[in-house]
This record gives structure tokens, sequence and C-alpha cells, in this order.
């Protein structure tokens, strides 16, 4: 092979393998080969052995990621694929991204596996202690069942189902039934959780009505707000580069899931092409949190005794990638009110940067720090997490539409009603890609629907889901900015586009070392009529430090 990408269509009934066309730049998600090598490859290198000897450090405690390096023009990528290695010691601790080798940058050629270029610019930066970093339970706790410092350590409560056992059935190992819920659940290599042909049943007629023909994570963007030589590449884009779903590592029984959980495995492919089977990387529960799903009571002025309610349970779908340090949770909750909710959920050590001081009185005033000094020698660097997630609607069928319902004050007319003001909402139905792109504004509010315009409720609206964004926020970054380009589905909240197979991803196809040519915001210039639908939808955005 001569580092070449291709992109093929298997058609399993023919039995014939057919080329597709290759994107116009990037390479595919590494293999978890291509990774584990990678850690191993500096050390081929005797210049890299000697960097680390002059750091004063033991060869045998030094640990290195592979770090994706963005793309930063034609002259840093050479026309190959490489990759930057970040090395740490290890010694005294197994919480050994708290002791950043800082400044040294090992630049790699993935495919020889050969150092390119070493980068050192971190002498007099000392390597943070590894006293107090280690997170293990057992490192930390007495045997009674105490902490270190005494407490109680806190285990999982019950959330235990009825006593009869879980109220949700899972049919050929993928399919799950819950209160009038179907839906399929897979484990993907890049998208982490893939649910597909969610139905729910109808409460008055019991016919089964589509709501999602597929919805997924479609991509991550994590930039640093560094600069400087080691960290201004650090802008990584999670699903593409790494894969969501082949950093995921089985899920710990009881502590990651309550006892009734359900597990699935997940089949993934080795860098030979054969599968290999990750077990328990998906788990189903009910949730009871003591929280209520609806109640009314009466007033005694009514005169009826009237006192409802009805505990909340919901079912969740979940499953946990851990991208080398960070360990993101998804969840995908249904509820009996026929409610989706996906939730992100951020955990795992921090990244950190290495640094000379101590304590903020050796820090000169108004020095660019790009983050905050969280303990001896350590700086945690601000950043962002953004994680896109690609909703194929198909709400009573697959003809949709996308209807932005702008929130406005309507002023009345002299002598018309005492009140001079209400708030009127008006109905705006996206007739192309790029009046379908939404900016989130806190004094301009809109509520966003995707309808069924040909499917009517009994008084004769269209039937309808209402897409929620919660905790989302804009890029503040140049939009020119090169990891900008690539992460550009950061540069809305929402983008509809009409379906078309080969715009999964939010980022493009191939996204490791791609320019930002393939993206949604290249897709959405078109002047397409937005009918058929896909929605993608940025859920989270979390600012650390
Ligand atoms: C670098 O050090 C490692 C660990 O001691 C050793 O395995 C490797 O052979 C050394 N590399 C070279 C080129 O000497
Ligand atoms: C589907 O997407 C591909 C890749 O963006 C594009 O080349 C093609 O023109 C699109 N098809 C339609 C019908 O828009
Ligand atoms: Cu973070």
């Amino acid at each position: 092979f001569q580092g070449e990408s291709h992109v093929l269509a298997l058609d399993l009934t023919a039995g014939k393998v057919a080329p597709l066309p290759v994107p116009a730049s990037g390479y595919p998600t590494m293999t978890m080969d291509e990774q584990t090598a990678l850690c191993a490859a500096p050390f081929s290198d005797p210049a890299f052995n000697a960097t680390i000897r002059r750091r004063g450090v033991r060869l045998d405690d030094v640990a290195c990621l592979p770090i994706s390096l963005g793309w930063y023009g034609p002259e840093e990528d050479g026309g190959r694929r490489l990759i930057k290695s970040q090395c740490y010691s290890t010694e005294g601790t197994a919480n050994f991204y708290m002791r950043p080798i800082e400044g040294l940058t090992v630049l790699v050629d993935m495919d020889t596996g050969k150092v390119v270029h070493i980068s050192d610019r971190g002498a007099g930066i000392p390597i943070p202690a590894a006293k107090n970093t280690d997170y293990r339970g057992a490192a930390n706790d007495d045997d009674d069942g105490t902490d270190r410092f005494g407490y109680q350590t806190v285990r999982a409560p019950s959330m235990e189902p009825a006593p009869e056992g879980p109220g949700f059935q899972i049919e050929d190992g993928h399919t799950v039934r819950w209160a009038g819920w179907e839906f399929h659940l897979k484990a993907d290599a890049r998208a982490g959780l893939i649910v597909s042909r969610a139905t729910v049943q109808d409460p008055a007629t019991g016919a089964r009505r589509e709501v999602i023909y597929k919805g997924m994570a479609s991509e991550l963007f994590v930039p640093y707000m560094d600069p400087t030589e080691a960290w201004y590449f650090k802008t990584y884009m999670d699903a593409g580069e790494y894969g969501f779903g082949l950093q995921a590592m089985p899920l710990v029984p009881l502590n990651d899931c309550p006892r009734h959980a359900r597990y699935m495995d997940g089949v993934f492919v080795a860098a030979d092409g054969r599968p290999y089977v990750r077990e328990n990387m998906i788990c189903v529960f009910e949730r009871y949190a003591g929280d209520i799903a609806w109640r009314h009571s009466e007033s005694p002025i009514t005169g009826m005794d009237i006192r409802e309610s009805r505990p909340k349970v919901t079912l969740v779908a979940r499953m946990a990638a851990s991208v080398a340090n960070y360990d993101y949770i998804v969840d995908w909750e249904f509820q009996t009110d026929g409610l989706i909710r996906i939730k992100v959920g951020l955990s795992g050590i921090l990244m950190v940067k290495g640094t000379p001081y101590s304590h903020m009185n050796q820090v000169r005033r108004n020095e660019e720090m790009h983050g905050t000094l969280l303990s001896e020698n350590v700086i945690g660097v601000i950043h962002d997490h953004y994680v896109t997630f690609r909703l194929d609607m198909d709400v009573d069928g697959a003809d949709n539409s996308f209807v932005r319902v702008d929130m406005a004050r309507q002023d009345t007319a002299p002598g018309e009603s005492p009140r001079r003001s209400y708030l009127k909402a008006t109905r705006h139905v996206a007739s192309t890609e790029k009046d379908a792109r939404v900016r989130l504004k806190l004094y301009e509010p809109a509520e966003f629907h995707v309808i069924n315009p040909t499917k009517k409720t009994r008084v004769g609206n269209p039937v309808g889901y209402k897409v929620v964004p919660a905790g989302t926020a804009g890029s503040l970054l140049d939009p020119e900015d090169p990891p900008q380009k690539r992460g550009a589905f950061t540069n809305n909240q929402i983008w509809v586009t009409p379906y078309n197979k080969s715009e999964e991803w939010a980022g493009g196809l191939f996204v490791y070392q791609s320019k930002g040519e393939d993206t949604l915001a290249t897709w959405s210039e078109r002047y397409v009529c937005v009918s058929t639908k896909t929605v993608d939808f940025m859920v989270r955005k979390m600012l650390a430090v």
C-alpha cells in the first residue's frame, strides 16, 4: 500500500465491492492497533531517549500518548499521516496525566512509526510531584469502608425496579421494548452508541408511530486555548480521529449502571480487518430517582378530594467513552410521555500543563497563563468540549419539515387593551439549508419543531417533535482559524440538511488531518429545499477550569 485511503461499498447480496469517492483531504479514523503502536514509537529513536534522560526521567517511567495534530497548512502536513506524542512520567502514580514532561512534543510518521522531529522547549519546567495524585479508591480508602479522611465511602444507592424484574425486554440482543417505546441499540466504532428505528405506541389507537430513524453523536471538538508550541495543535475531534466507540471500555457493573441493568456488547474491526468483541459496551436500565412524572391535587375549595401522582420512571441507554484522560458518559433517556433526552456527562482527569510556578505569588501581574494554576507546577488549560448529535428524524414518516417558532414582543395598538404588550409566536418553515441554521440568542428566543406537514392531529395541527437545545454555546474562535474550519459544526447550534447518506459526520468523513472542506458548514451552503431532513444538534459545551 502507498498510504492511500479508499472508501468501499460492500454489496452483500451480490458479493461485490465497489469503490466510492474519497474525500478531498484527511484520513480515516486511527485504528486501536495504530494508537497502541504509536504509544511506543518515540522510544525507537535514540534522540528521544537522550532527551528523556536530559530531563532527568527514567525511560522505564515514561508513557507517551498519541495526540492528533489537526491541520495547520501544507508545510506542516507534508502530505503524510502524522501524529504528535505527548509524554508523561508514571513514576509513583497511576495518574500520569498529572505529570507531563512539559514542552516535549515528538512528531511521528504514523505509517512508518518513525520519529520525524523532536521539539523540547520544556527544560526548566519541573515535572509535577506524584504525591496525592492517585485517584483509585483502593489507593485512598481504608479497609473499614472509610476514606483517608475517615468519612464513610459513598456506595451506589439502590435504584432497583419492581421485584418482578425489569419492565423492559431486549430482543435479538439489540431491540429494546419498554413502556410503548421500541428502538434498536448498537455500539459503533465511531459514533459510540447508535439509537435507530425508535417508534412509540399511540396510546389512543395502539398503532406504532415513528419518531427517529437514527440518532448518534456525530462529532466532538475539543480545542485547547493555548497557542504555544506544545499546545496549539491540541484541538481534538474525538469521533473522527480516535473513534468515540473504539475508546469505550466495558462498563463497570453496579457502579456505572445499577443492579438490574442489562448489558450489550460491541463488535469492532481490528487493523487487519478481523472483528473483535468488546463486552458490556452499553447498558440499559430503568431509572427512578425520586422525581415526579406528573401530578395534580385538587384544592379543598373545589370540594373534590383528588391526589394524583405518578413517579417518574425512565429508561436509560448508556455508554462511556474514555478518550485518553477524559471519560464521556452518553445517556439516551426515554420517558413515558414521549420525550427523549440526550445527556452528556464529562468525567475522568484533566489534561494539564507543566509550569515552573508553584504559587500564584510567583506569577507576574497580567501574565497570560492560558489557564489556572491548580496545584504546584500544574496548570489547567482553558478549553471547550463540544458534542454534536445527528438526529435523522422520522416523525410519523419521512416527510418532515423544520419549523422555527420565533417569540417576539408585540405592542398593542393605542386603546386596544389595558396591556401595552404581549408575546407573539410566529412560525417559519425553513425552505433552504441556509435558512435552517440556528444561532441561539437570549433576547431573540425561538422554539424549534420538526413537524410532519402531511400528518395532522385531531384538531388539525401538524404532528411534530420539539427540539430543545440545552447547555449550548457558540465558539469564540476566529471562523478562519484552522481548527475552527475543521470544527465548523460549532458555528451554529442547530443545522438542518436534507437526508444524504454521505453526510453523516458533521466534521466530514475523513477528519484526521482534514482541512475542513467536507463539513456541515460546507454542505449547508447549498440552496437545497429542506423537506426530509436531518437535524444536527449541538447538545453540550463545557468550559472547564
Ligand atoms: C530507548 O529506551 C527504551 C527503554 O529503555 C529501550 O527499550 C529502547 O531500545 C531505547 N531506544 C534506543 C533507540 O536505544
Ligand atoms: C450528498 O453529499 C455529497 C457529499 O457532500 C455531495 O457530493 C452530493 O452532491 C450530495 N447529494 C445531494 C443530492 O445533494
Ligand atoms: Cu476538558
